[in-house]
């Protein structure tokens, strides 16, 4: 563990995980600074909470004699690690950690951490509940939205964490050990930000690089990458996969889902496929994941069953909002990059109106186009990457450049029939035109809701 008292310490980037891992540090007596590049007006309600706790705090940038001299720096997720304020204090040799690895040296219990490109938040959301279910002291956090700095003070040594681990959380982990990781899938994603798809892969394998022989490693068996990472762990590896039996894992099985402990043990059935309550194969494999994780746990068949059944869709994950003129319309504001749209897409047999754009991420969009000319009608653009989107998918499907999510939903309620589905999945991040996705998925509901009493209103008056 980590000393704390009296001990200098900066943290990077007031957000969620800020804010927490700098409440946490006072509370250890360490002499807390925070930096963030927002002005003091724009932090005006996390400001009062820190000074009235002696934490100080430089607003509107940051300054490279701030990071002078600390005897620690601990980074937000969303803070790149090449800034040459970082850089300075990495040639004065101050250990520079992020919010998850100052969590990890006070957490106390299991830790199960799951990451991959997409399904993170859904398979933590489930195993969350199947953990609960199983009757272990269980906490959720991490990229799903709660710091998990936040977990440290209700955690207890027979418990678990259950947690979602994003790669910009991976970059700066020192220790961090999970008993079980989940890796559920690698496709390219935050390639501004990682610079190559051979870096990103890198930083996600980190999630198993501290684990030992007693520990286990769930990997998904029909993705390319997470098929090739077997061979760099030192973990017991366990799969699972949606179309075909493995070795030690979970799998689908003549229309089941199934468990196989070991290479020489039969199968044993879990679940129907039919009592799953989430739309689309992505989210088969993301069960998957999960039964395999709670399987190497010590839960129960019949609670995961249970668990599982009971399960709804996370917010702003293909969520249903509406159903007006029989038009139904979906939030999938989370599909924040291209692999995750082409699922969304793949969860619907056709007659699709799809809201694309947002802040780009050196994505590639033309990936989209077979699925866009099988299944989609209209592309409705929004935000600072519709241009790119327009030039890289214009040959593929037809195109209403809209610039405002509230001007999409508009378009497509006009152009949908009955029997269509209007779908925000929009490949790309929020930040250009909202505060984060939850806002944008929030954003979307909201137009969706007022249009249904608009149309409720025409129905009445007509
Ligand atoms: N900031 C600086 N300097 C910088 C960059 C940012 O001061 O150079 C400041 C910003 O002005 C802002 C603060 O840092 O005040 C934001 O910090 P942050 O971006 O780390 O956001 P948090 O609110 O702390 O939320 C973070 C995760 N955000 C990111 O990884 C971008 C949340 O994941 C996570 O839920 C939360 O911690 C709790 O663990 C969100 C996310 O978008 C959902 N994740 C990415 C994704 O899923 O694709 C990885």
């Amino acid at each position: 563990m980590m000393e704390l008292k009296h001990k200098k310490i900066l943290v990077v980037g007031l957000g969620k995980s800020g804010l927490a891992s700098a409440m946490f540090l006072r509370e250890q007596g360490a002499q807390v600074t925070v930096s963030d590049l927002r002005s003091v007006e724009a932090l005006a309600n996390e400001l009062p909470a820190l000074l009235d706790v002696g934490v100080m705090v430089e607003a509107g940038g940051h300054g490279l004699l701030t990071f002078r001299r600390q005897d620690w720096i601990v980074v937000s997720p969303g803070v790149p690690l090449d800034t040459p304020e970082l850089a300075q204090a990495r040639g004065f040799g101050t250990p520079v950690i992020g919010e998850l690895e100052l969590a990890a040296r006070f957490l106390r219990g299991n830790i199960l951490a799951i990451t991959g490109s997409n399904g993170k938040t859904t398979t933590t959301a489930l195993c969350g509940e199947i953990f609960r279910a199983g009757g272990q002291p269980t906490q959720i956090g991490g990229n799903i939205g709660l710091p998990v700095i936040s977990l440290v003070p209700q955690s207890v040594d027979n418990g678990w964490s259950v947690l979602e681990i994003s790669s910009f959380q991976l970059e700066t982990i020192v220790e961090f050990h999970p008993n079980i990781a989940v890796m559920l899938n690698i496709t390219p994603d935050h390639l501004d930000r990682h610079g190559s798809m051979k870096n990103y892969v890198a930083i996600k394998e980190r999630i198993f690089a501290n684990q030992t022989a007693k520990d286990f490693l769930v990997l998904n068996a029909e993705n390319a990458e997470t098929q090739q990472m077997a061979a760099r762990a030192k973990s017991q590896v366990f799969w699972f996969s949606a179309r075909r039996p493995v070795r030690q894992g979970s799998f689908v099985y003549q229309d089941a889902v199934v468990w196989r402990a070991t290479e020489q043990s039969s199968a044993e059935p879990i679940l129907p496929v039919s009592e799953i309550p989430l739309k689309g194969e992505h989210n088969v494999e993301n069960v998957l994941a999960a039964v395999c994780a709670a399987k190497l746990a010590g839960i129960s068949n019949d609670v995961i069953r249970k668990a599982v059944a009971a399960f709804r869709a996370v917010e702003h994950r293909l969520e249903f909002v509406a159903r007006i003129r029989g038009v139904e319309y979906y939030n999938d504001s989370k599909a924040t990059n291209v692999d995750a749209t082409m699922k969304a897409i793949a969860a619907f047999p056709g007659g699709i109106h799809l809201i694309l754009g947002g802040k780009d991420k050196n994505s590639d969009y033309t990936l989209l186009e077979p699925l866009l000319r099988e299944r989609v009608r209209v592309v409705y653009t929004i935000g600072a990457a519709a241009e790119k989107i327009e030039r890289q998918i214009g040959g593929a499907v037809r195109i209403v450049s809209c610039q405002t999510l509230e001007r999409a939903v508009d378009q497509a309620a006009a152009q949908a029939k009955s029997g269509e589905i209007v779908l925000l999945a929009p490949a790309c991040s929020s930040f250009d035109q909202f505060q984060n996705y939850e806002h944008r998925g929030q954003c979307f509901k909201q137009y969706v809701l007022a249009r249904q009493g608009v149309e409720a209103w025409q129905n009445v008056s007509a």
